[in-house]
C-alpha cells in the first residue's frame, strides 16, 4: 500500500464544540502520522478557492459562510494509503448514511455541520495541502512509534 499524504479540517462546528481532542484521537489511534496543524480563521479568499468545486452548486453560499465563521484546525497526514483511510473514519456527508463508528455518524446530524473535511483523491489532497500550507509548516522530521516498530 501506498505512504500518502492527505488534508483534513476539522470544521467550525467541531471546534466549537470541543471536539477537537476526540477527533484528533481517532486520526492517532488509528496511527497516522500529524505532519501539519494549525488553527486558521479562513478568509474569504480561501474558502473559495478550497471550496471551488461546489462554486454554483445552491449550498455554496452557506458552505463558504460556514467555514468562514469560526477557527477551522488544518491538517496534513501522512500514513499508509490514509487519503481513502481517512475517509473511511470520517464517513459519508449525511451523518444519517454514515457508517456507526464513523466521526460524522457519531458527532453530527446534517450535512451542512458535518465536523470535518478529509481529500477525496491524490489530485485533492496535493491541491488542497499546497493551498493550506507552507513547506515550512510541515513537520515530517520524527518518527512515530508505530513507524519505529515497523521499520520505516
Ligand atoms: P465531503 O466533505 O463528504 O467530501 P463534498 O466535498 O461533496 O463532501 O462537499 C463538501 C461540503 O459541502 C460537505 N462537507 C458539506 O459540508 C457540504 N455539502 C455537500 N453536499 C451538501 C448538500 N447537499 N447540502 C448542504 N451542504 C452540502
Amino acid at each position: 500500500m501506498p505512504m500518502e499524504r492527505t488534508f483534513t479540517a476539522l470544521k467550525p462546528d467541531a471546534v466549537k464544540r470541543g471536539l477537537m481532542g476526540k477527533i484528533i484521537e481517532r486520526i492517532e489511534d488509528k496511527g497516522y502520522k500529524i505532519i501539519g496543524m494549525k488553527l486558521v480563521n479562513v478568509s474569504l479568499d480561501l474558502a473559495k478557492k478550497h471550496y471551488k468545486e461546489h462554486e454554483g452548486k445552491d449550498f455554496y453560499n452557506r458552505l463558504i459562510e460556514y467555514i468562514t465563521s469560526g477557527p477551522v484546525l488544518a491538517m496534513v497526514l501522512e500514513g499508509e494509503n490514509v487519503i481513502s483511510g481517512l475517509r473511511h473514519i470520517v464517513g459519508k456527508t449525511n451523518p444519517d448514511e454514515a457508517d456507526v463508528g464513523s466521526i460524522r455518524a457519531d458527532f453530527c446530524m446534517t450535512k451542512e455541520y458535518n465536523a470535518i473535511h478529509a481529500s477525496d483523491s491524490i489530485e485533492s489532497a496535493n491541491r488542497e495541502i499546497a493551498l493550506w500550507f507552507n513547506e515550512s509548516e510541515i513537520c515530517d522530521n520524527y518518527k512515530t512509534s508505530l513507524e519505529i516498530l515497523m521499520g520505516i
